[in-house]
């Protein structure tokens, strides 16, 4: 740490130093805080300001008469109970009871989770969540659950958004004590995209559930339960709601698709069950259930499984809504919704229009449409400030039962598609994912198995392979890493397995593990990881939600500690600072700690000086500070 503090310091930057110049700076030996929080944040602005956010850089930007959110003001007096209040008291059983015991339709809002993952590319940023959960917790504490954690959510927070994931459950649970939060985890997967040891699975679920997740919707990318166990006992250990989830995928009523059938579905609800499952999760990650379907297979699982059912569909076709509401008539007892302003395309269904749909039915959700436009027109405001991670889908599109992507990815492919020039090729790129997935012998489609089809289908775009080219055992393919990993089973099997034709000329003919991955990986020493990732972070402490970010990504996490250390609690800037710096004459504030808040004030931007730097003036608290800053623009 100190050769890096010596190298970073602007003295020694600038050739000027002696020895005597580190004998005279004790700044270089306090590791910790070389520079206080507030120095580093205006750097961080500064920054900003003159070179502007790399994300942002050649985007859209927010519409000039864009308004400031304005957090929902409280309705109700109170704090009322709500789901978190059962299962604080009763535990986990006694709410998937009360669940299955209810007549009306219970929802769970997923702005905070697939909502912007799936329209914004997971960017909100943790400020615009937590301003809004006072409301939740006020005036819509009838919502089942608030999805606001896991999926991409977590990678993204320390990857993009320069923020910890642990710090905004932490900061959510708090503002909404009273309804149950809930998480997307990928099984053995995690939140990431391979297979950990179970001992890094149990590690994570144990902490996720301790800093505060009440609801674990747990998948598999291959729908295989045999990889979900570890995960899901862990869940049940920590005395949380365990949503035991299978993914819908196909047709089903096309008899010409007949591998995943009703029988399918209800077998796997059943090994669910078993597996201890409090509630069946149902997860249509792309969008892909028609009414009709949703009519006979919710009615079958209700039936045949008996566990309360937990319905989540995606709008990529305008579907969502028929699609709900013919699952509300069949008996599910809870689906998924966004608000209005973050619903529709590939993201969920409109949360107030489904609460209007039922309004007067015996499937009435009691939701107070009042707190629900207040929150979607604060959310509407929020959207309007992430302007360069619209997608710019203009309408919903039949062509996902073509492609079948998943909502969370769709908008991803798009943007890896538009880096290898291929935006022009959008829909030959729908084509061959369809096409890679019939190759693959027509699979489940999700984080992460649905990255590997879209690694798949770019690779023989760009490259003019067809199907046919692929499975020429004449002709040479050299395969993605990622797919090469999948066939060698790391992600575990498919239903029936991968064809071996695909499998030995990825492998190139060695044979695939047909285990459970986690069965051959050796348990994390989790101690030397913490160490490890200390060291990795110049010899700052790492407690256990630090541990559990690492050992998902390690170098993910090493790279957002390196960053943090340097520019400070830049959560705290309000979200046009954090992507576009400031203006001169901007004043703004930002809360550090609870109660301590630095009022910035940008006075002035100077020349740029003979070594390239630019002098930034500021006013904080009422004090001139000024930063410099490399100009790189
Ligand atoms: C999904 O693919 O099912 C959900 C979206 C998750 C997106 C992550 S972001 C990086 C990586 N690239 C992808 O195509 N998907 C994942
Ligand atoms: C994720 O795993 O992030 C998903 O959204 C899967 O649908
Ligand atoms: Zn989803």
């Amino acid at each position: 740490a100190f050769v890096e503090n010596l190298l970073k310091h602007p003295t020694f930057l600038s050739n000027e130093y002696t020895t005597k110049f580190i004998d005279d700076t004790p700044a270089l030996f306090d590791f910790k805080k070389r520079r206080d929080r507030a120095t580093k944040l205006l750097t961080y602005i500064a920054d900003i300001t003159v070179n502007g956010h790399p994300e942002t850089v050649d985007r859209p930007l927010p519409a000039a008469e864009a308004r400031a959110p304005k957090p929902p003001v409280r309705i109700a007096q109170n704090t009322p109970d709500g789901t978190r209040t059962i299962l604080d008291a009763q535990g986990p059983q006694a709410v998937a009871d009360w669940m299955a015991a209810q007549k009306h339709l219970l929802i769970t809002d997923t702005t905070m989770r697939d909502g912007h993952q799936s329209l914004l590319a997971t960017r909100m940023r943790s400020i615009d969540m937590i301003k809004a959960a006072p409301a939740y917790a006020q005036n819509l504490s009838g919502l089942f659950s608030v999805e606001c954690w896991g999926g991409a959510t977590f990678d993204v927070a320390y990857r993009f958004l320069q923020e910890c994931p642990w710090q905004r459950l932490r900061d959510i649970r708090a503002q909404l004590p009273n309804v149950m939060t809930q998480m997307l985890l990928r099984a053995s997967n995690g939140v990431g995209y391979t297979n950990y040891p179970d001992n890094v699975v149990e590690f994570f679920v144990k902490r996720a559930a301790a800093s505060g997740v009440d609801v674990f919707r747990v998948f598999d990318s291959l729908n295989w339960v045999e990889n979900m166990r570890v995960a899901m006992d862990a869940v049940i250990d920590a005395g949380k709601v365990c949503e035991g989830t299978i993914c819908y995928t196909g047709d089903l009523l096309n008899p010409e698709r007949s591998k995943y059938d009703l029988k399918y579905y209800v077998d796997m609800g059943q090994e669910l069950k078993a597996a201890g499952a409090h509630v069946l999760g149902l997860k249509d990650m792309a969008g892909l259930m028609k009414p009709a379907s949703a009519r006979i297979l919710i009615k079958a699982l209700k039936e045949e499984v008996g566990l309360p059912i937990h319905f989540h569909t995606h709008d990529t076709a305008g579907m969502a809504t028929a699609t709900i509401l013919a699952a509300a008539e069949a008996g599910v007892d809870a689906v998924d919704c966004a608000m209005d302003s973050f619903s529709g395309n590939t993201s969920q269904a409109t949360l107030g229009s489904v609460v209007e749909a039922l309004r007067n039915t015996d499937r009435d959700t009691g939701l107070d449409i009042k707190a629900i436009r207040q929150i979607s027109d604060y959310f509407e405001a929020v959207r309007g400030q992430y302007a360069a991670f619209e997608s710019g889908l203009q309408a919903p599109a039949s062509e996902v039962y073509l492609h079948e992507m998943p909502g969370g990815q769709f908008t991803n492919l798009k943007a890896q598609a538009r880096s290898l020039g291929l935006e022009e090729r959008w829909h030959e790129v729908a084509q061959m994912y369809a096409d890679v997935n019939q190759m693959f012998g027509d699979i489940v489609k999700v984080t992460p198995s649905s990255k590997v089809v879209g690694d798949m289908a770019l690779m023989m775009v760009s490259q003019g392979l067809s199907r046919a080219d692929v499975e020429n055992p004449k002709k040479d393919v050299s395969f993605p890493d990622s797919v090469i990993d999948m066939m060698k089973g790391n992600l575990g099997q498919p239903k029936g397995g991968f064809p071996d034709l695909i499998v030995s000329k990825a492998l190139k003919g060695d044979s695939p593990n047909l285990e459970r991955p986690g069965k051959h990986l050796a348990p994390a020493d989790l101690e030397a990881e913490r160490a490890a990732a200390s060291t990795a972070c110049g010899g700052s402490s790492i407690d256990d939600e630090d541990l559990a970010g690492y050992l998902m990504y390690p170098k993910v996490y090493t790279d957002y500690a390196t960053r943090h250390d340097m520019y400070g609690p830049v959560r705290a800037l309000p979200t046009p600072v954090f992507f576009y710096g400031m203006d001169v004459g901007d004043e703004i504030a930002a809360e550090i700690d609870p109660g301590k808040t630095l009022e910035i004030r940008l006075q002035a931007i100077g020349d740029t000086n003979e070594d390239g730097e630019v002098k930034v003036f500021f006013e904080l608290n009422g004090q001139p500070r000024n930063i410099r800053v490399p100009n790189r623009a």
